[in-house]
């Protein structure tokens, strides 16, 4: 991992020195609903602390890292707070991973142990790690503080364009200071309830869902498997003071598609304060669907696992179609061409490559001090690989990526590389290409070009699996396709856009 000088951008600092300082005022005030199920913030704070001596007792010690099933249960968030009290990292494990995916984690990050929520027990055998259990008893005391330092508090495995997933470091100072940003950006406070129901395993649906709530001292209502009724229900059955809707773009299309004709979910999605989409485009048409169901639109920011948040159209000002909005407070960004030199040009026309500084940009990638390199530079300025334009006033509009090989199908980033290198594993399988095509429903939808060995039968749903019971269900290919042969350059390279085009 990569060591920055900190000091060096220092104009923005987190005004709150503790993570999570409302949790050490624990009272009877609601943190967290997940289902059924709610925690006031002296339950939330109590089930962190039996973690907390979950952890000596199995001889965890301050700097290990473990690994967490972030299984969609209230003691998962107790498991998280009391390893960041304990100043371990956490590895939240996707509890749909599948093996060859899994075994790379784990023997990549190296986690001391692994934990698991009560009641759910892990699909697989945890790769020689041994599996605790996360804590469930409260006992009344006060949480000790957790300071906002350069330590790290998770490891978020994503995927590059070629290879495995790369594990990024985030810090504790990464998460405060974006969540500060956001604070500020999006007028959120603790009179808020965030509503979402997106994976406790990235940046959106554990940083910004669950950490962001709770330091803002708000309350977070998680929804564990997205159903357009269960977002309904949370947004209405419930008497919470104002609500905040967090989204990836397909939510929101199928939110706006069934609202459409359901009069009760078009009622609920006019009650939040904010409805938010991010971590991939959203369709200006879907905004223009949403407007003329609620009256008013989506606020969109825009953001990496690496970076966290860039850039958000702040609550202050109307939804703004087609833009991510301007940098966020404390965020540097500027947009470079292909030689990584400056472009000056703010007439929403000229594309660059985004490339941001912040307090909030990552500590970089575990074991791979190289591809570190590649993105991060000796100032701190992260290379994002996005391409956008800049209008007068410093809106940025994203207009797609540097590389065609990364995918992002439902909000959730896909390298092709690695669903390429999965399918060659497949013994009926001689080449493939994957390419993500666009998709009304998941913005792209991972498709697989397959040249069969010799005498091997059709089988896309045979393969799809195989993909989703070595990696995970989202990078499943939605659609194979069998090619005698893949168009190739003089060089060799497949020629992917002759592929789709
Ligand atoms: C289907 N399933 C299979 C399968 N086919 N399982 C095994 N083998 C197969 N062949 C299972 C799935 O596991 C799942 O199980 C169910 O079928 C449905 O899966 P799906 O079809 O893949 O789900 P889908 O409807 O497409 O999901 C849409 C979605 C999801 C929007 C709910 O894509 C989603 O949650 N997206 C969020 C991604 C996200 O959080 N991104 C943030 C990245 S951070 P089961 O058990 O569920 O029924 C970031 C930074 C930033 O980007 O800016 O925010
Ligand atoms: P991830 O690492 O999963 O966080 O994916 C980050 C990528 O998601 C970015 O590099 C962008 O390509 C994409 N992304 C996130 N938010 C937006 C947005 N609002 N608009 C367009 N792309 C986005």
């Amino acid at each position: 991992m990569r060591q920055r000088d900190k000091a060096r951008r220092s104009w923005y600092r987190s005004s709150v020195s503790e993570l999570f300082a409302r949790l050490r005022e624990a009272d009877s005030r609601l943190a967290l609903i997940v289902g059924d199920e709610a925690w006031s913030y002296a339950e939330l704070a109590g089930a962190a602390l039996e973690h907390v001596s979950l952890l000596a007792r199995s001889k965890v010690a301050p700097g290990d890292r473990v690994a967490l099933w972030a299984e969609p249960h209230l003691s998962t968030a107790a498991a998280m707070i009391g390893n960041a009290v304990a100043c371990v990292t956490t590895i939240p494990l996707n509890p749909k991973l599948g093996s060859a995916e899994l075994e790379h984690i784990l023997s990549d990050s190296a986690p001391k142990l692994a934990f698991c929520a009560a009641g759910f027990e892990p699909i697989h055998e945890a790769g020689g790690v041994p599996l605790l259990r996360a804590a469930h008893a409260s006992p009344p005391s006060r949480l000790p503080s957790i300071e906002v330092d350069d330590s790290p508090a998770l490891i978020l495995y994503t995927s590059g364009t070629t290879g495995l997933p790369k594990g990024a470091v985030i810090t504790r100072r990464n998460i405060a200071a974006n969540l500060d940003s956001l604070a500020e950006a999006w007028e959120w406070t603790a009179r808020d309830t965030v509503v979402h129901s997106l994976p406790l395993i990235h940046a959106h649906g554990l940083v910004l869902g669950l950490f962001g709530s709770l330091r803002v001292g708000g309350a977070l209502h998680y929804v564990p498997r997205f159903s357009l009724g269960g977002i309904g229900r949370a947004l209405t059955d419930y008497r919470h003071d104002q609500t905040v809707l967090f989204a990836v773009p397909t939510m929101i299309h199928r939110l706006a598609e069934t609202a459409e004709r359901d009069d009760d979910l078009r009622d609920a999605l006019r009650v939040p304060r904010l409805l938010i989409s991010g971590s991939a485009g959203l369709p200006v048409r879907e905004h223009e669907r949403i407007q003329a169901l609620t009256g008013r639109g989506v606020h969109e920011r825009y953001g990496l696992t690496e970076t966290l948040i860039n850039c958000a159209v702040p609550a202050s000002s109307p939804p703004m179609p087609g833009y991510v909005g301007p940098p966020l407070p404390g965020v540097e960004l500027k947009l470079v061409d292909e030689q990584r030199r400056a472009i000056d040009a703010h007439d929403d026309e000229t594309i660059g490559e985004v490339v941001v500084r912040s307090d909030a940009v990552f500590a970089g990638y575990l074991n791979r001090d190289e591809a570190t390199r590649e993105l991060l530079d000796g100032e701190g300025w992260f290379y994002t690989g996005d391409l956008a334009t800049r209008t007068a006033s410093g809106a940025i509009r994203i207009l797609g990526r540097r590389s065609t090989d990364m995918i992002k199908t439902g909000g959730y980033r896909v390298g092709a590389g690695e669903i390429e290198a999965c399918l060659l594993e497949h013994p009926t399988v001689r080449e493939a290409a994957v390419v993500g095509v666009p998709d009304d429903d998941l913005g792209q939808r991972i498709a697989a070009f397959v040249v069969l060995n010799e005498c091997e039968a059709e089988d896309p749903a045979g393969l799809a699996a195989f993909v989703a019971e070595r990696l995970s269900p989202h990078k499943r290919p939605r659609e194979v396709r069998f090619r005698h042969e893949l168009p190739r350059n003089a060089m060799g390279k497949v020629q992917k856009k002759k592929l789709t085009g």
